[in-house]
């Protein structure tokens, strides 16, 4: 065992000591209460800063004070992706701004180029959970809208959609896409199916899933990059982060929210795979390493921030055994550099990519493991995380993205999932459980629920 070895070793020890002597104090109801204020103090300094600097915008950016759009135009990301996080976190006036923010002014008649994944998991799951909390029919129709307006994304010669689609002229571009761009469109457009009786949103999210999935190689995974006119892999390099994650939790979330059996047996079969090839058990924790999709042999032992959803799915699958293996490694990666990196190399501890995006995997899987083993241990990383976010990343006008998180130095941006899912998640971790009863609604991968029309 070399140097480096031996501090990760008495790193990964401290903090299993550290989190093992806390996890026998149990929270309080007060102490819980308390979390559950400090993270709707957090939301209201982020709208309030929303509201006063970028009002209209796509986002805030909490440095400069400006607002950003992401297509020249704004489709109000923030309020959309908002609106439910403040529905449950009771701040009903809140709710009502940004509702009335979406109802007055979004729309989609725009002459504007969209990556079809961003504005599905964002804007139309936004709109879909809006619309089944408030029950307000003018969101529905926003919804149809937009759903029938990324449809000609999917007229690619396989049936896997193109990354970007005009929302005016139908015009596609983009055939080089990746399984989560190809395969995250399950959850909303079954509902809108449901919703609207028509029956084409599924049927043709349900393809492009399994577009990727019939691809899947002998060894049941699939690669980062393929061409959707020609069906090719262009990377074949396995993982379950960026690129590649929601696809698999869309397969699982699938069975979950519609009790559909063909994308319970695919998650199956790639679980199986994924747990086979990926996960790698070393002395900090378990991560999942990237592989070769055909040999399943190491390419890099890389993992990083996105890559920690996955110990929620597994908690949430009910395999909680494996859910805290990952979660170990997931909380180690978060206190060695606290807050985590998006990406370090997991066997040698150096950071590869430095920045914390604000992102909510993490803190999403405490929230999973916890509904899931009631054990306080998730409480308190829950804590330490979220404390970490409220203290460093605060800023005056919201929160900022940071940069290098040796340095803490901030990055001029606060994307609307910190509203849609940190804050949320992390309020949801503490808060007490009938405010979300999961064997009732299912979460997309924007932390926007949906209610299940299963009884899974
Ligand atoms: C979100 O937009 C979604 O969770 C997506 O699946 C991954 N990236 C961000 C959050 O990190």
């Amino acid at each position: 065992m070399n140097f480096t070895q031996r501090l990760h070793l008495l790193t990964a020890l401290l903090l299993v000591f550290s989190i093992a002597g806390k996890s026998q104090k149990s929270f309080t109801a007060q102490e819980k209460s308390a979390e559950c204020e400090k993270i709707k103090a957090a939301c209201l300094h982020a709208w309030k800063g929303y509201k006063k600097y970028a009002p209209g915008f796509d986002a805030l950016k909490p440095i400069s004070k400006t607002g950003h759009n992401w297509y020249g135009t704004s489709f109000l990301m923030t309020p959309v992706d908002a609106f439910d996080t403040f529905y449950l976190l009771g701040l009903t006036n809140e709710a009502n701004e940004a509702k009335e923010m979406v109802i007055s002014s979004l729309n989609f008649n725009v002459d504007a180029e969209v990556q079809l994944f961003e504005v599905n998991i964002r804007l139309l799951g936004g709109l879909l959970s809006s619309y089944e909390l408030s029950q307000d029919r003018r969101l529905l129709e926003l919804a149809k809208n937009l759903g029938t307006r990324l449809l000609p994304a999917f007229n690619s010669p396989t049936g896997m959609p193109y990354r970007f689609v005009n929302l005016k002229t139908g015009k596609t571009r983009d055939p080089l896409s990746n399984p989560a761009e190809i395969g995250t469109y399950l959850l909303e457009f079954g509902k809108l199916t449901g919703l609207t009786g028509d029956s084409t949103f599924y049927r043709v999210a349900k393809q492009a899933a399994f577009e990727v999935f019939k691809r899947r190689s002998d060894i049941d995974l699939v690669g980062t990059t393929i061409d959707v006119n020609t069906g090719e892999w262009k990377n074949t390099e396995s993982q379950i982060g960026a690129r590649i994650d929601s696809y698999y939790e869309y397969l699982f979330k699938a069975w979950l929210l519609f009790g559909d059996t063909d994308c319970k047996q695919a998650w199956e079969i790639h679980n199986k795979a994924i747990k086979k090839y990926l996960l790698t058990e070393v002395p900090s924790g378990c991560y999942f390493t990237r592989v070769d999709m055909k040999s399943g042999k190491e390419t890099h032992s890389l993992y990083g921030a996105l890559d920690a959803f996955y110990a929620g799915i597994l908690a949430l699958s009910g395999d909680s055994a494996t859910a805290r293996k990952i979660q170990k490694g997931n909380f180690y990666m978060w206190k060695k550099f606290h807050p985590e990196p998006e990406e370090f190399n997991f066997r040698t501890g150096r950071v590869t990519d430095p920045s914390y995006a604000l992102r909510p995997e993490n803190i999403e899987s405490c929230f999973y493991l916890y509904r899931a083993t009631k054990d306080q241990a998730y409480l308190w990383m829950g804590q330490q995380m979220i404390n970490d976010i409220l203290t460093k990343c605060k800023t005056e006008a919201g929160f900022s993205q940071v940069k290098n998180v040796k340095t803490l130095e901030l990055s001029d941006s606060m994307e609307s999932f910190f509203l849609a899912e940190t804050l949320k998640y992390a309020y949801l971790l503490f808060a007490p459980e009938e405010v979300v009863d999961l064997g009732k609604i299912v979460f997309n991968t924007e932390a926007h629920p949906l209610r299940m029309t299963s009884d899974k």
